[in-house]
């Protein structure tokens, strides 16, 4: 590799990988998995597998995962259903969830006494009223601190749309049985451009880091090459062009993307699109 790539590779690192998260990842590593009966590990359906540390089962050394698949209400419910299938064929358990709704925590509950089955029996057996705890994982905004709420019916859990906003931990009481620890969201030292980019378009990662112009843009061909029927109805422009470069263009025109001269305000077109579709205003959509 040129010393350039190196370079550049090496402060790519270091910008997904910034001080605090070490710090927080070394502690979930060294202290808080030990503590834990089970793992609950938080993914956006929207981007799930850009969610997925790919050391997981190392960082949590031989404690059972459950994988849960969050803000169905914004992902695209049938590729939900087929990566949950391709997670079962691989001896993956998940839950596909909605955190911000109660109607899910009986689905939760459930799985976590599933998962437990063998322990619980065995505590029963011994007469043992025990409580479960429950380290709760995943890349920031996926949705941690939202569902720790949910299950418990409180506000314990502090929420945010920004990365890194949970700092504090404490163990949360959903009922007798179990006990949950929110952890900060964190991220791991390397993945590839790709995964970037999804974990910026879900709110996972700072979109300051990326030119905002080119992020909307790729994003904008991912969702006309996977879902151009939600881009047909949110923009109703004609579908009929050479490149997807000139639909973009159509696009930018018809949300009044211009600056002076009529040309084109990519900058603010790129915003406004990721914003948008954090928002799920192009439909229900995955990514991957
Ligand atoms: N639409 C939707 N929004 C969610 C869901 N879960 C969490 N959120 C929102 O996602 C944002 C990040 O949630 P938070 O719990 O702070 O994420 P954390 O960083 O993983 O703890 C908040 O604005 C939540 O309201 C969900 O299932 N659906
Ligand atoms: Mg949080």
């Amino acid at each position: 590799m040129f010393d350039e790539e190196i370079e550049i590779q090496k402060k790519n690192k270091l910008k997904w990988f910034p001080g605090h998260m070490k710090k927080a990842l070394d502690d979930i590593e060294d202290n808080k998995i030990k503590l834990a009966d089970v793992i609950l590990y938080v993914l956006d359906s929207r981007a799930p597998f850009s969610c997925l540390n790919p050391n997981v089962n190392k960082i949590v050394h031989n404690k059972p995962i459950i994988y849960v698949f969050n803000k169905f209400d914004l992902a695209d419910e049938k590729r939900v259903i087929e990566i949950q299938k391709q997670f079962s064929s691989e001896n993956k358990v998940s839950i596909i969830v909605n955190a911000t709704s109660s109607a899910f925590k009986q689905a939760v509950k459930n799985a976590l006494k599933q998962v437990l089955k063998d322990k619980i029996e065995r505590n029963k057996a011994k007469n043992l009223r025990a409580t479960y705890k429950v380290l709760v994982l995943g890349v920031p905004n996926t949705g941690k601190s939202t569902l720790i709420n949910m299950l418990s019916g409180t506000k314990k859990a502090k929420t945010g749309n920004i990365a890194g906003v949970t700092k504090v931990n404490n163990w949360i009481k959903i009922d007798d049985d179990f006990l949950l620890l929110d952890t900060p969201g964190v991220l791991w030292p390397s993945f590839d451009d790709e995964i970037s980019r999804n974990l910026a378009y879900v709110g996972s990662l700072s979109d300051k880091e990326f030119d905002l112009a080119d992020l909307g843009f790729e994003l904008m061909k991912i969702i006309f090459e996977k879902y151009p029927n939600n881009l047909k109805q949110k923009f109703e422009v004609n579908f009929e062009f050479e490149e997807f470069i000139e639909l973009y263009d159509r696009f930018c025109k018809k949300r009044g993307f211009l600056i002076r001269g009529g040309e084109i305000d990519y900058n603010r077109a790129g915003k406004t699109f990721v914003d948008d579709f954090r928002a799920g205003k192009f439909g229900r959509i995955t990514l991957e």
